[in-house]
C-alpha cells in the first residue's frame, strides 16, 4: 500500500485558482488612494444602513472583519475602514478577463464562481510550481491582482490547498498529504460543509476533518443520510473522482431557473428541480438519447455556486431515475442560505 487510494486510476492534476480578497482587490486596484487602508465592501457601502460584508481586504481582516457579518458590526470592529458599495459589474468584468486567460493555459476549465476556477492540467507538460508561477504572472498582467493556487490529484484537495497559504500562495498537495495536512484542519475547511453540518458534527464531538475520517460510514449515514454521509466519508479521506464540469461539453442537456426572489424554502427548490428534470428528460427521449450523469447546480443569493454530480450505474432516459439522482445531489448541498438559481444537467450520453 503506497497511500494512493486508487492506484489503478491515472493520476490527475487539478489546479484551483481563487482570487485574493477579490471585490476589495478590484476596488483597491482602481482606487490607488486606498493603498494600506482597511477596506470593507458590502451593501451600499454605508455602515449606517442595513447590509452585510461581502468581503474585506486583509488589512481589515486583522480587526476581525469577515464576509457575512453586518456592516454595522464591521464598523464597530474597524471604524477607520473605508466602506464601499458592491459593484458587481466591475467584478464580473475582471472575472471574465482572468478566466479567459486561464483557458489559454488549459481548455479544460470549470468556472465555479466569480473569483475561482478549476483547471485540469493532467495533460500539461510543465511542473506544478512552474505552471502556478505562470498562472500568477498571467493573472497579474491581465488584472493587476493576486490569487492563490492549489494543485492536487483531485478538485476537492485542490480547493482545500488553494486556501492554505492565502494570500498570494501556492500549495501543492499529494495523496500522501491527506493525513498530515487535511486531517488536522477544522471541518469547515472541507468543501460542502456549511454552518448547519458543522453544528451537527460538533454535536457529535467532531472538530477536525481527521475526526470525520475516524467516524464509521454507517454512523455518518445515520446522521446525514445515505449520500451526504458517503460524501463526508470519502471527502474526509481526500477521495474525489468527480470530473471538471466544463462549459463546452457538447453532449449534455441542461436547464436552469433563476427565481424572481431568492428562495429559502426547500420544498420550492426541490419542486423547481423536479420540473427541470422533467424538461431535460423529455428532451433526452425526443432525441433518443440515454444519459448516465446527472449534475445539479445551485447558485446562492451571494452568487456562490455549488454543483453536485451523480453518475448512475447504467444509461437511462427515465424521468424517475434522473429525478432520484438529482435529489440525491440536492441533498448533498448544504442549503444554508437563500437560493437564487437552480439548474440540472444530464450528460455522458449513449444514442
Ligand atoms: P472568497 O473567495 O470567499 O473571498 P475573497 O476572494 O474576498 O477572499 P479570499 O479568497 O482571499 O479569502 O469570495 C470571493 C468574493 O465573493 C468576495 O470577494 C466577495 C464575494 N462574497 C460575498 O459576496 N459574500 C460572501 O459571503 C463571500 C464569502 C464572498
Ligand atoms: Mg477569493
Amino acid at each position: 500500500m503506497d497511500g494512493t487510494p486508487f492506484p489503478e486510476f491515472p493520476r490527475r492534476r487539478i489546479l484551483h485558482v481563487d482570487m485574493d480578497a477579490f471585490f476589495a482587490a478590484v476596488e483597491e486596484r482602481r482606487r490607488p488612494g486606498l493603498a494600506g487602508n482597511p477596506v470593507v465592501i458590502g451593501g451600499r457601502g454605508d455602515p449606517g444602513q442595513r447590509g452585510v460584508v461581502s468581503t474585506a481586504n486583509y488589512e481589515a481582516r486583522k480587526y476581525g472583519v469577515r464576509s457575512g457579518m453586518p456592516l454595522r458590526t464591521a464598523h464597530r470592529l474597524c471604524p477607520q475602514a473605508v466602506f464601499l458599495p458592491v459593484d458587481h459589474q466591475a467584478y464580473a468584468a475582471v472575472s471574465l478577463r482572468f478566466k479567459s486567460f486561464l483557458r489559454t493555459v488549459s481548455p479544460i476549465m470549470e468556472d465555479v464562481g466569480i473569483d475561482e476556477a478549476y483547471l485540469d492540467i493532467t495533460g500539461c507538460d510543465v511542473p506544478d510550481r512552474q505552471i502556478a508561477a505562470r498562472i500568477k504572472d498571467g493573472i497579474r498582467e491581465q488584472t493587476g491582482l493576486t490569487c492563490s493556487i492549489g494543485i492536487a490529484p483531485n478538485r476537492l484537495l485542490a480547493k482545500v490547498a488553494s486556501d492554505l497559504e492565502k494570500p498570494d500562495g501556492v500549495t501543492v498537495f499529494g495523496e500522501g498529504d491527506v493525513e498530515t495536512r487535511l486531517w488536522p484542519l477544522r471541518i469547515r475547511k472541507l468543501y460542502g460543509v456549511g454552518p448547519k453540518t458543522e453544528a451537527c458534527l460538533q454535536g457529535m464531538g467532531i472538530e477536525t476533518i481527521g475526526q470525520i475520517a475516524a467516524f464509521p460510514l454507517d454512523g455518518l449515514q445515520r446522521a446525514f443520510g445515505r449520500s451526504y454521509g458517503l460524501y463526508l466519508y470519502e471527502a474526509s479521506r481526500g477521495v474525489d473522482e468527480s470530473p471538471l464540469m466544463t462549459h463546452w461539453e457538447p453532449k449534455s442537456v441542461s436547464r436552469e431557473t433563476t427565481f424572481q426572489e431568492d428562495v429559502g424554502n426547500w420544498q420550492l427548490i426541490a419542486g423547481t428541480l423536479a420540473g427541470l428534470v422533467r424538461e431535460v428528460s423529455d428532451e433526452l427521449r425526443e432525441d433518443s438519447h440515454r444519459a448516465k450523469t446527472v449534475t445539479v447546480k445551485i447558485r446562492f443569493m451571494d452568487f456562490r455556486t455549488v454543483t453536485r454530480a451523480k453518475t448512475l450505474a447504467g444509461f437511462t432516459d427515465s424521468e424517475e431515475e434522473i429525478r432520484r439522482a438529482a435529489f440525491a445531489c440536492l441533498k448533498r448541498i448544504d442549503l444554508d442560505r437563500k437560493v437564487r438559481l437552480v439548474g440540472v444537467r444530464i450528460s455522458h450520453f449513449q444514442k
